[in-house]
Protein backbone atom coordinates (compact mmCIF):
# COMPACT_ATOMS: atom_id res chain seq x y z
CA UNK A 1 0.00 0.00 0.00
CA UNK A 2 1.67 2.91 -1.04
CA UNK A 3 2.01 5.88 1.59
CA UNK A 4 -0.74 8.34 2.81
CA UNK A 5 -0.31 11.78 1.42
CA UNK A 6 -1.29 14.59 3.86
CA UNK A 7 -1.85 17.94 2.14
CA UNK A 8 -2.30 21.13 4.43
CA UNK A 9 -4.89 23.00 4.24
CA UNK A 10 -5.75 26.58 5.92
CA UNK A 11 -9.14 27.09 5.80
CA UNK A 12 -10.44 30.51 6.03
CA UNK A 13 -14.08 30.91 5.65
CA UNK A 14 -14.52 34.71 6.76
CA UNK A 15 -17.77 36.10 6.00
CA UNK A 16 -21.41 35.86 5.54
CA UNK A 17 -22.45 32.84 3.18
CA UNK A 18 -18.51 31.89 3.04
CA UNK A 19 -18.83 29.59 6.26
CA UNK A 20 -21.53 27.73 4.92
CA UNK A 21 -19.91 26.75 1.44
CA UNK A 22 -16.69 26.44 2.79
CA UNK A 23 -18.16 23.77 5.50
CA UNK A 24 -19.77 21.64 2.55
CA UNK A 25 -16.60 21.76 0.40
CA UNK A 26 -14.93 20.63 3.42
CA UNK A 27 -16.84 17.93 3.73
CA UNK A 28 -17.31 16.79 0.07
CA UNK A 29 -13.10 17.16 -0.23
CA UNK A 30 -12.88 14.76 3.47
CA UNK A 31 -14.97 12.04 1.72
CA UNK A 32 -12.94 11.93 -1.28
CA UNK A 33 -9.67 11.65 0.63
CA UNK A 34 -11.29 8.93 2.72
CA UNK A 35 -12.20 6.91 -0.72
CA UNK A 36 -8.99 7.57 -1.90
CA UNK A 37 -8.19 4.93 1.14
CA UNK A 38 -10.10 2.29 0.08
CA UNK A 39 -8.05 0.72 -2.40
CA UNK A 40 -9.37 -1.38 -5.83
CA UNK A 41 -7.25 -4.53 -7.22
CA UNK A 42 -5.45 -3.56 -10.17
CA UNK A 43 -7.23 -3.87 -13.47
CA UNK A 44 -10.70 -4.87 -11.42
CA UNK A 45 -13.57 -3.17 -12.83
CA UNK A 46 -15.40 -0.18 -11.63
CA UNK A 47 -19.00 1.06 -11.49
CA UNK A 48 -21.71 2.08 -9.84
CA UNK A 49 -21.46 0.85 -6.48
CA UNK A 50 -17.80 -0.65 -6.54
CA UNK A 51 -15.42 0.99 -4.02
CA UNK A 52 -13.83 4.10 -5.41
CA UNK A 53 -10.58 2.69 -6.71
CA UNK A 54 -6.81 3.80 -5.64
CA UNK A 55 -5.15 4.80 -8.82
CA UNK A 56 -1.82 5.89 -9.42
CA UNK A 57 -2.77 8.45 -6.87
CA UNK A 58 -2.75 6.91 -3.51
CA UNK A 59 -4.23 7.50 -0.76
CA UNK A 60 -4.40 10.91 0.53
CA UNK A 61 -6.16 12.81 3.43
CA UNK A 62 -6.23 16.75 4.22
CA UNK A 63 -4.97 18.41 7.68
CA UNK A 64 -6.96 21.52 8.24
CA UNK A 65 -6.02 24.48 9.88
CA UNK A 66 -8.82 27.14 10.46
CA UNK A 67 -8.75 30.70 10.33
CA UNK A 68 -11.32 32.59 11.87
CA UNK A 69 -10.18 36.07 9.98
CA UNK A 70 -12.58 38.19 8.88
CA UNK A 71 -15.10 41.00 9.78
CA UNK A 72 -16.37 39.27 12.69
CA UNK A 73 -12.54 39.11 13.50
CA UNK A 74 -12.25 42.71 12.54
CA UNK A 75 -14.87 43.58 14.82
CA UNK A 76 -12.49 42.14 17.93
CA UNK A 77 -8.83 43.16 16.77
CA UNK A 78 -9.25 45.74 14.06
CA UNK A 79 -7.66 44.25 11.25
CA UNK A 80 -9.11 41.43 9.23
CA UNK A 81 -6.28 38.87 9.81
CA UNK A 82 -3.65 38.58 11.80
CA UNK A 83 -0.83 40.72 11.54
CA UNK A 84 1.86 37.97 11.43
CA UNK A 85 -1.47 35.77 9.01
CA UNK A 86 1.13 35.78 5.70
CA UNK A 87 3.57 33.79 7.44
CA UNK A 88 1.09 31.71 9.58
CA UNK A 89 -0.07 30.94 5.65
CA UNK A 90 3.47 30.44 4.10
CA UNK A 91 3.99 27.12 4.79
CA UNK A 92 0.78 25.32 3.72
CA UNK A 93 -0.24 23.34 0.61
CA UNK A 94 -3.35 25.44 -0.14
CA UNK A 95 -5.82 28.09 1.20
CA UNK A 96 -9.69 27.11 0.93
CA UNK A 97 -11.72 30.92 1.45
CA UNK A 98 -15.01 31.61 1.81
CA UNK A 99 -15.92 35.51 1.01
CA UNK A 100 -14.97 38.61 2.57
CA UNK A 101 -17.38 41.65 3.17
CA UNK A 102 -20.19 42.40 6.23
CA UNK A 103 -21.48 45.75 6.90
CA UNK A 104 -19.16 46.68 9.63
CA UNK A 105 -16.21 47.18 7.60
CA UNK A 106 -16.02 49.12 4.79
CA UNK A 107 -15.78 47.03 1.48
CA UNK A 108 -12.17 48.42 0.67
CA UNK A 109 -10.82 47.79 3.88
CA UNK A 110 -12.26 44.39 3.94
CA UNK A 111 -10.92 43.35 0.78
CA UNK A 112 -7.76 44.91 1.02
CA UNK A 113 -6.91 43.58 4.39
CA UNK A 114 -8.09 39.67 3.58
CA UNK A 115 -8.04 39.15 0.03
CA UNK A 116 -6.20 41.20 -1.63
CA UNK A 117 -3.52 40.87 1.24
CA UNK A 118 -3.22 37.32 0.24
CA UNK A 119 -3.70 37.34 -3.24
CA UNK A 120 -1.18 40.31 -4.09
CA UNK A 121 1.90 39.21 -1.34
CA UNK A 122 1.53 35.87 -2.34
CA UNK A 123 1.51 36.93 -6.07
CA UNK A 124 -1.14 34.68 -7.23
CA UNK A 125 -1.51 36.72 -10.22
CA UNK A 126 -3.54 34.03 -12.48
CA UNK A 127 -6.82 33.63 -11.19
CA UNK A 128 -9.08 31.10 -13.52
CA UNK A 129 -12.48 31.57 -12.92
CA UNK A 130 -14.43 29.13 -15.38
CA UNK A 131 -17.24 29.29 -16.47
CA UNK A 132 -19.53 25.77 -16.87
CA UNK A 133 -23.12 25.16 -17.75
CA UNK A 134 -24.19 22.51 -15.73
CA UNK A 135 -27.41 19.94 -16.74
CA UNK A 136 -30.06 20.70 -15.13
CA UNK A 137 -29.38 24.86 -14.53
CA UNK A 138 -31.41 26.85 -16.27
CA UNK A 139 -29.25 29.23 -18.23
CA UNK A 140 -31.04 32.83 -19.21
CA UNK A 141 -29.56 32.36 -22.98
CA UNK A 142 -31.98 30.29 -25.08
CA UNK A 143 -29.20 28.77 -27.14
CA UNK A 144 -27.04 27.07 -24.10
CA UNK A 145 -29.68 24.66 -24.69
CA UNK A 146 -28.84 23.78 -28.11
CA UNK A 147 -25.23 24.69 -27.99
CA UNK A 148 -22.70 23.79 -25.97
CA UNK A 149 -20.71 26.45 -23.86
CA UNK A 150 -18.18 26.29 -22.08
CA UNK A 151 -15.28 29.05 -21.46
CA UNK A 152 -12.93 30.08 -19.42
CA UNK A 153 -11.52 33.70 -17.40
CA UNK A 154 -8.18 34.47 -16.40
CA UNK A 155 -7.86 36.99 -14.62
CA UNK A 156 -4.79 38.64 -14.45
CA UNK A 157 -4.53 39.44 -10.68
CA UNK A 158 -1.91 41.22 -9.16
CA UNK A 159 -1.84 44.44 -11.29
CA UNK A 160 -3.47 46.30 -13.50
CA UNK A 161 -7.03 48.64 -11.66
CA UNK A 162 -6.49 46.32 -8.66
CA UNK A 163 -2.44 47.79 -7.93
CA UNK A 164 -3.84 50.05 -4.96
CA UNK A 165 -1.83 52.79 -6.31
CA UNK A 166 -3.58 55.96 -6.01
CA UNK A 167 -4.56 58.65 -3.48
CA UNK A 168 -6.95 61.00 -1.98
CA UNK A 169 -6.51 65.02 -1.63
CA UNK A 170 -8.47 67.45 -0.18
CA UNK A 171 -5.93 70.23 1.66
CA UNK A 172 -6.34 73.42 0.21
CA UNK A 173 -9.13 72.67 -1.65
CA UNK A 174 -11.96 72.73 0.75
CA UNK A 175 -15.14 71.05 1.18
CA UNK A 176 -16.42 69.16 -2.40
CA UNK A 177 -13.11 70.20 -3.70
CA UNK A 178 -11.57 66.51 -3.08
CA UNK A 179 -9.80 64.82 -6.26
CA UNK A 180 -9.15 61.27 -5.91
CA UNK A 181 -6.34 59.50 -8.57
CA UNK A 182 -6.21 55.83 -8.92
CA UNK A 183 -3.86 54.18 -11.43
CA UNK A 184 -3.97 50.97 -13.08
CA UNK A 185 -0.80 49.43 -13.52
CA UNK A 186 0.87 47.32 -16.51
CA UNK A 187 3.88 45.78 -16.57
CA UNK A 188 5.48 44.18 -19.73
CA UNK A 189 6.27 41.25 -17.49
CA UNK A 190 3.01 41.17 -15.75
CA UNK A 191 0.99 41.31 -19.34
CA UNK A 192 3.60 38.50 -20.74
CA UNK A 193 3.24 36.16 -18.15
CA UNK A 194 -0.61 36.17 -17.45
CA UNK A 195 -1.37 36.04 -21.28
CA UNK A 196 1.24 32.99 -21.75
CA UNK A 197 -0.44 31.33 -19.13
CA UNK A 198 -3.78 31.98 -20.79
CA UNK A 199 -2.03 30.56 -24.23
CA UNK A 200 -0.74 27.34 -22.56
CA UNK A 201 -4.25 26.58 -20.69
CA UNK A 202 -5.64 26.94 -24.24
CA UNK A 203 -3.93 24.17 -25.40
CA UNK A 204 -5.12 21.99 -23.13
CA UNK A 205 -8.31 22.54 -23.86
CA UNK A 206 -10.59 21.48 -27.27
CA UNK A 207 -11.01 24.54 -28.64
CA UNK A 208 -7.36 26.30 -28.78
CA UNK A 209 -8.23 29.46 -29.13
CA UNK A 210 -7.49 32.47 -26.75
CA UNK A 211 -9.85 36.07 -26.48
CA UNK A 212 -7.68 39.14 -25.27
CA UNK A 213 -9.87 41.98 -23.76
CA UNK A 214 -8.42 45.56 -23.24
CA UNK A 215 -9.81 48.72 -23.80
CA UNK A 216 -7.20 50.09 -25.77
CA UNK A 217 -8.98 52.61 -28.32
CA UNK A 218 -9.65 54.61 -24.67
CA UNK A 219 -6.92 53.59 -22.41
CA UNK A 220 -4.07 54.47 -25.10
CA UNK A 221 -1.02 53.41 -22.25
CA UNK A 222 -1.67 50.14 -20.43
CA UNK A 223 -4.41 48.49 -22.84
CA UNK A 224 -1.71 49.30 -25.79
CA UNK A 225 1.16 47.90 -24.10
CA UNK A 226 -1.12 45.02 -23.24
CA UNK A 227 -2.96 44.47 -26.89
CA UNK A 228 1.34 44.79 -27.95
CA UNK A 229 2.56 41.90 -25.54
CA UNK A 230 -0.72 39.61 -26.45
CA UNK A 231 0.78 39.92 -30.36
CA UNK A 232 4.28 39.37 -29.72
CA UNK A 233 3.47 36.76 -27.70
CA UNK A 234 0.43 34.93 -29.90
CA UNK A 235 3.55 34.50 -32.28
CA UNK A 236 4.78 31.74 -30.13
CA UNK A 237 1.35 29.86 -30.27
CA UNK A 238 1.01 29.51 -33.98
CA UNK A 239 -1.65 26.44 -33.14
CA UNK A 240 -3.40 29.20 -30.82
CA UNK A 241 -6.33 31.00 -32.99
CA UNK A 242 -6.66 34.59 -31.40
CA UNK A 243 -8.50 37.60 -30.99
CA UNK A 244 -8.37 41.27 -29.28
CA UNK A 245 -11.86 42.69 -28.06
CA UNK A 246 -12.44 45.63 -26.22
CA UNK A 247 -14.24 44.69 -23.57
CA UNK A 248 -17.68 46.51 -23.74
CA UNK A 249 -18.04 44.40 -27.19
CA UNK A 250 -16.64 41.16 -25.31
CA UNK A 251 -19.39 42.05 -22.68
CA UNK A 252 -21.49 41.86 -26.02
CA UNK A 253 -20.15 38.55 -27.25
CA UNK A 254 -20.66 36.84 -23.69
CA UNK A 255 -24.55 37.16 -24.56
CA UNK A 256 -24.31 37.24 -28.09
CA UNK A 257 -21.80 34.83 -29.52
CA UNK A 258 -20.45 32.79 -26.29
CA UNK A 259 -19.68 29.57 -28.25
CA UNK A 260 -17.11 31.31 -29.98
CA UNK A 261 -15.72 31.57 -26.72
CA UNK A 262 -12.79 29.04 -25.61
CA UNK A 263 -10.42 31.12 -23.23
CA UNK A 264 -11.03 34.99 -22.34
CA UNK A 265 -7.95 36.31 -20.66
CA UNK A 266 -7.86 40.09 -19.50
CA UNK A 267 -7.08 42.91 -16.77
CA UNK A 268 -7.78 42.35 -13.23
CA UNK A 269 -10.84 44.77 -13.29
CA UNK A 270 -12.26 43.48 -16.53
CA UNK A 271 -11.67 39.73 -15.56
CA UNK A 272 -13.18 40.42 -12.76
CA UNK A 273 -16.81 41.76 -13.99
CA UNK A 274 -16.72 39.54 -17.19
CA UNK A 275 -16.39 36.34 -14.85
CA UNK A 276 -19.46 37.44 -13.08
CA UNK A 277 -21.21 38.36 -16.57
CA UNK A 278 -20.10 34.30 -17.45
CA UNK A 279 -21.19 33.26 -13.95
CA UNK A 280 -25.16 34.92 -14.31
CA UNK A 281 -25.01 33.08 -17.98
CA UNK A 282 -25.07 29.72 -16.79
CA UNK A 283 -27.02 30.37 -13.95
CA UNK A 284 -26.21 31.87 -11.09
CA UNK A 285 -22.80 33.30 -8.99
CA UNK A 286 -23.27 30.58 -6.66
CA UNK A 287 -22.24 27.98 -9.34
CA UNK A 288 -19.07 29.61 -10.48
CA UNK A 289 -15.46 28.01 -9.07
CA UNK A 290 -12.17 30.20 -8.95
CA UNK A 291 -8.71 29.71 -8.14
CA UNK A 292 -6.21 32.22 -7.49
CA UNK A 293 -2.76 30.57 -8.79
CA UNK A 294 0.88 31.30 -7.95
CA UNK A 295 2.04 29.27 -11.15
CA UNK A 296 5.21 28.73 -10.05
CA UNK A 297 4.42 27.46 -6.55
CA UNK A 298 6.26 29.37 -4.44
CA UNK A 299 3.23 30.67 -2.54
CA UNK A 300 0.06 28.59 -1.88
CA UNK A 301 -2.17 29.05 -4.09
CA UNK A 302 -5.95 29.80 -2.85
CA UNK A 303 -9.22 28.99 -3.81
CA UNK A 304 -12.47 30.17 -3.41
CA UNK A 305 -15.66 30.39 -4.85
CA UNK A 306 -16.75 33.60 -7.18
CA UNK A 307 -19.08 34.65 -5.01
CA UNK A 308 -19.25 37.31 -2.65
CA UNK A 309 -20.10 37.36 1.30
CA UNK A 310 -24.22 37.31 0.01
CA UNK A 311 -25.28 39.09 3.62
CA UNK A 312 -29.07 39.21 2.09
CA UNK A 313 -29.16 35.05 2.45
CA UNK A 314 -26.19 34.44 5.29
CA UNK A 315 -27.16 32.22 8.02
CA UNK A 316 -30.58 30.73 6.58
CA UNK A 317 -28.66 27.12 4.84
CA UNK A 318 -29.81 28.10 1.62
CA UNK A 319 -26.89 29.28 -0.23
CA UNK A 320 -25.27 27.32 -2.83
CA UNK A 321 -22.06 25.01 -2.37
CA UNK A 322 -21.38 24.34 -5.69
CA UNK A 323 -19.45 27.52 -6.70
CA UNK A 324 -17.13 26.24 -3.60
CA UNK A 325 -17.49 22.30 -4.29
CA UNK A 326 -15.85 22.90 -7.93
CA UNK A 327 -13.67 25.72 -6.25
CA UNK A 328 -12.33 22.36 -4.14
CA UNK A 329 -11.97 20.63 -7.73
CA UNK A 330 -9.53 23.33 -8.71
CA UNK A 331 -7.82 22.94 -5.68
CA UNK A 332 -7.38 19.15 -6.03
CA UNK A 333 -6.57 19.57 -9.56
CA UNK A 334 -3.42 21.43 -8.48
CA UNK A 335 -2.80 19.20 -5.66
CA UNK A 336 -2.10 16.83 -8.40
CA UNK A 337 -4.86 14.81 -8.04
CA UNK A 338 -7.24 15.34 -11.51
CA UNK A 339 -8.97 12.35 -11.28
CA UNK A 340 -10.41 12.97 -7.64
CA UNK A 341 -10.91 16.79 -9.24
CA UNK A 342 -12.90 14.75 -12.13
CA UNK A 343 -14.80 13.02 -9.74
CA UNK A 344 -15.95 15.76 -7.79
CA UNK A 345 -16.87 17.94 -11.15
CA UNK A 346 -18.81 14.83 -12.06
CA UNK A 347 -20.75 14.44 -8.65
CA UNK A 348 -21.62 18.40 -9.16
CA UNK A 349 -23.50 17.21 -12.26
CA UNK A 350 -25.03 13.97 -11.34
CA UNK A 351 -26.61 16.32 -8.35
CA UNK A 352 -27.60 19.48 -10.81
CA UNK A 353 -28.90 16.80 -13.24
CA UNK A 354 -31.04 15.31 -10.77
CA UNK A 355 -32.64 18.59 -10.04
CA UNK A 356 -31.29 18.91 -6.38
CA UNK A 357 -30.80 22.81 -6.25
CA UNK A 358 -30.76 25.64 -4.41
CA UNK A 359 -33.40 29.03 -5.05
CA UNK A 360 -30.76 30.96 -6.36
CA UNK A 361 -31.06 28.19 -9.32
CA UNK A 362 -34.55 27.60 -9.50
CA UNK A 363 -34.77 24.64 -6.55
CA UNK A 364 -35.56 23.91 -2.90
CA UNK A 365 -32.96 22.10 -1.48
CA UNK A 366 -30.58 24.01 1.33
CA UNK A 367 -27.20 24.10 1.61
CA UNK A 368 -26.87 21.24 3.29
CA UNK A 369 -28.73 19.07 1.19
CA UNK A 370 -26.97 19.75 -1.99
CA UNK A 371 -23.93 18.75 0.04
CA UNK A 372 -25.18 15.76 1.02
CA UNK A 373 -26.46 14.35 -2.74
CA UNK A 374 -23.25 15.58 -3.86
CA UNK A 375 -21.09 13.17 -1.35
CA UNK A 376 -23.73 10.61 -2.14
CA UNK A 377 -22.93 10.88 -5.46
CA UNK A 378 -19.51 10.62 -4.85
CA UNK A 379 -20.15 7.43 -2.89
CA UNK A 380 -22.02 5.50 -5.69
CA UNK A 381 -19.75 6.61 -8.54
CA UNK A 382 -16.64 4.94 -9.51
CA UNK A 383 -13.10 5.78 -10.54
CA UNK A 384 -12.06 7.18 -13.49
CA UNK A 385 -8.37 5.64 -14.28
CA UNK A 386 -6.33 8.20 -13.75
CA UNK A 387 -3.93 9.42 -16.68
CA UNK A 388 -0.80 9.68 -15.25
N1 LIG B 1 -15.11 34.79 -2.76
C1 LIG B 1 -14.88 35.96 -3.47
C2 LIG B 1 -15.11 37.20 -2.69
O1 LIG B 1 -15.15 37.19 -1.48
N2 LIG B 1 -15.25 38.30 -3.41
C3 LIG B 1 -15.47 39.55 -2.80
C4 LIG B 1 -15.01 40.65 -3.70
O2 LIG B 1 -15.55 41.73 -3.68
N3 LIG B 1 -13.99 40.42 -4.49
C5 LIG B 1 -13.41 41.37 -5.34
C6 LIG B 1 -12.40 40.71 -6.20
O3 LIG B 1 -12.62 39.57 -6.60
O4 LIG B 1 -11.39 41.33 -6.50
Amino acid sequence: MPEQRVYRIASIPADGVGKEVIAAGRQVLDVVAEQSAVAEEPGAASGPGSPPGLGPQGPFAFDWTDFPWGSEYYAEHGVMMDPDGLNLLRGFDAIYFGAVGWENVPDHVSLWGLRLNITQNFDQWANVRPVRFLPGIESPLRKADRVPLDWVVVRENSEGEYAGLGGRNLSGRGPGNEVAVQTALFTEKGCERIIRFAFDLARTRAVRKVSSVTKSNAQQYGSVLWDDVFKRVARDYPDVRTESVLVDAMSAKFVLRPEDLSVVVASNLFADILSDLGSALAGSLGLAASANLNPERRFPSMFEPVHGSAPDIAGQGISNPVGAIASAALMLDHLGLPAAARRVEAAIEAVTAAGIRTRDVGGTAGTEEVTAAVIDALKLSSVPPESA
